[in-house]
């Protein structure tokens, strides 16, 4: 089995939980409202604005043969920005003066903080963790779609075979890393995988239920 092999199979009940999510069930059968839509909307906006940063930060940690293949999603994530803004303009969800959610600002500040401080390894197993959970989701819901979605491009965006082909070189570098780590080392990506998968179901429910801060 090869490590991305065997970091699915450890999250599997993550996964399981997370395919067929009420928010992504709803998507699918296109009978999601348009508010509760527009919750995911908003925070995914953020959440790219962050994910922009910790790829940066990835980038300039990465080793040389790695850094070339992850330097393009710097752009690509700034061009993701624009479908969020055509998007919302579209459907009248205001993308002015967010106010981040307690999940949204918790995964940022993880994956900000596993950038800087954690081994590279640990990243990319993160970056894995994010981009694997959205490959899934959405090709779950484009698989489970139920008519005409109003939010057809998203359930594109993270399903296509451009999606497809970054997902299998994130699988072919994380194979290699992980062969030349220790035990040690591999157990901890496990884990942040796992953490990653786990701020996926977090952030499904977050959109579906809503979230605010305490004050
Ligand atoms: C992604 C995302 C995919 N947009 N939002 C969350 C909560 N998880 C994963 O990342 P990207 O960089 O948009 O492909």
């Amino acid at each position: 089995m090869s490590f991305h092999e065997e970091l699915l199979e450890k999250a599997r009940p993550i996964w399981d939980t997370m395919l067929g999510h009420p928010f992504l069930k709803e998507t699918a059968e296109c009978r999601i409202e348009d508010a509760v839509f527009a919750n995911w909307l908003q925070q995914d906006y953020l959440f790219v604005q962050g994910a922009i940063p910790f790829i940066s930060v990835m980038v300039s940690r990465a080793p040389l043969c790695v850094r070339s293949g992850l330097a393009p999603a710097i752009g690509a994530l700034q061009e993701e920005l624009r479908l969020f803004e055509e998007m919302a303009s579209k459907k009248n969800v205001s993308l002015d003066n967010l106010r981040i959610t307690p999940t949204c600002h918790a995964y940022i500040q993880f994956m900000l903080a596993t950038a800087h401080s954690a081994s590279f390894e640990e990243s990319f197993a993160l970056l894995y963790g994010a981009e694997k959970a959205y490959f899934d989701s959405w090709t779950w819901v484009k698989g489970n779609l139920k008519g005409e979605s109003p939010w057809q491009p998203f359930i594109e965006k993270w399903s296509d075979e451009n999606f497809q082909q970054w997902i299998n070189w994130i699988e072919g570098v994380l194979d290699n890393l992980a062969d030349q780590a220790s035990t040690s080392l591999q157990e901890k990506m496990i884990e942040v995988f796992r953490l990653a998968g786990q701020y996926e179901l977090l952030f499904w429910d977050m959109a579906i239920k809503g979230e605010s801060w305490p004050v």
